[in-house]
């Protein structure tokens, strides 16, 4: 029995391929696993749990079917699916864990974090980020007509893939500075995240202490997971 790890599925109306490889996942290796962790950019864009499209309802009935076979499912927000709340939680059978989680998973300490919070050399980014984190700004965007959600959500990724391509490489990869401060202090001997789509397993010594630092791919021509078990970790890919 394993448990599986998952993150930047980038699931939209516009990539059908990656919404069928999701499926594809869930009936042929997620069905067999003891948990499901999904760990971020579950979706492409997330503008409120009213917004029911027929993705959305495919989406969290696989999981409900999952969970409701008894594998429990776990979310981490990512920095496009953020607003993802209890009501789509609830849809999915799954439960909504905070942004940084430390698991005990077959005698390994685990910590599982989305992997934006890591980039703190894009202080554009950790801007943005800190503005459509509070509470009351995020009340008021959930507050508007999702017409007009729809529109300010499009001007803003207009805008951001413009600002993204103005950066370099290394302002958007992890700080190792970061890294070490994060498993320094939860005392852990694995992260894994996503975010950044450089799928890898970096070794991190720490005080003499070999740790380790799992990187997930992004879903875009095939699909990737981490998958622990009394074995050991292993990072995996598979075709849709
Ligand atoms: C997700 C990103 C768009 C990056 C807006 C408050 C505010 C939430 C929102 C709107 C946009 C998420 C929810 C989206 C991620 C982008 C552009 C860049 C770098 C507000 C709370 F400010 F308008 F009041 N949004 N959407 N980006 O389209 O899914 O991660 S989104
Ligand atoms: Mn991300």
């Amino acid at each position: 029995m394993s448990t599986y790890i998952i993150a930047d599925l980038h699931l939209s109306e516009d990539e059908p391929a990656i919404t069928a490889g999701f499926m594809h996942f869930i009936h042929q290796q997620a069905i067999h696993a003891d948990s499901l962790y999904i760990l971020g950019d579950f979706f492409n864009y997330w503008i409120g749990d009213d917004d029911q499209t027929e993705l959305h309802q495919q989406v969290s009935g696989a999981l409900k079917m999952l969970t409701d076979k008894g594998i429990p499912c776990y979310f981490i927000h990512g920095n496009r699916d953020f607003l993802i709340g209890k009501r789509y939680a609830k849809q999915c059978g799954m439960t909504i864990l905070v942004q940084e989680t430390l698991l005990e998973l077959y005698g390994k300490r685990v910590l599982i974090l989305h992997g934006d919070t890591l980039c703190i050399d894009d202080i554009a980014y950790q801007n943005y980020r800190k503005k459509v984190h509070t509470p009351w700004i995020q009340c008021l965007f959930l507050s508007l007509p999702l017409f007009i959600r729809r529109r300010i959500a499009q001007k803003m990724r207009k805008n951001s893939q413009y600002a993204s391509s103005m950066k370099t490489e290394s302002i958007m990869d992890v700080n190792p500075q970061a890294v070490v401060n994060a498993l320094t202090h939860y005392q852990a001997d694995w992260m894994i995240h996503g975010h950044t789509h450089r799928p890898a397993i970096h070794e991190v010594l720490i005080n003499n202490k070999l740790c380790y630092r799992g990187v997930l791919g992004a879903w875009h021509h095939e699909g990737s997971a981490f998958v622990i078990n009394e074995q050991g970790i292993e990072l995996i890919f598979f075709p849709f």
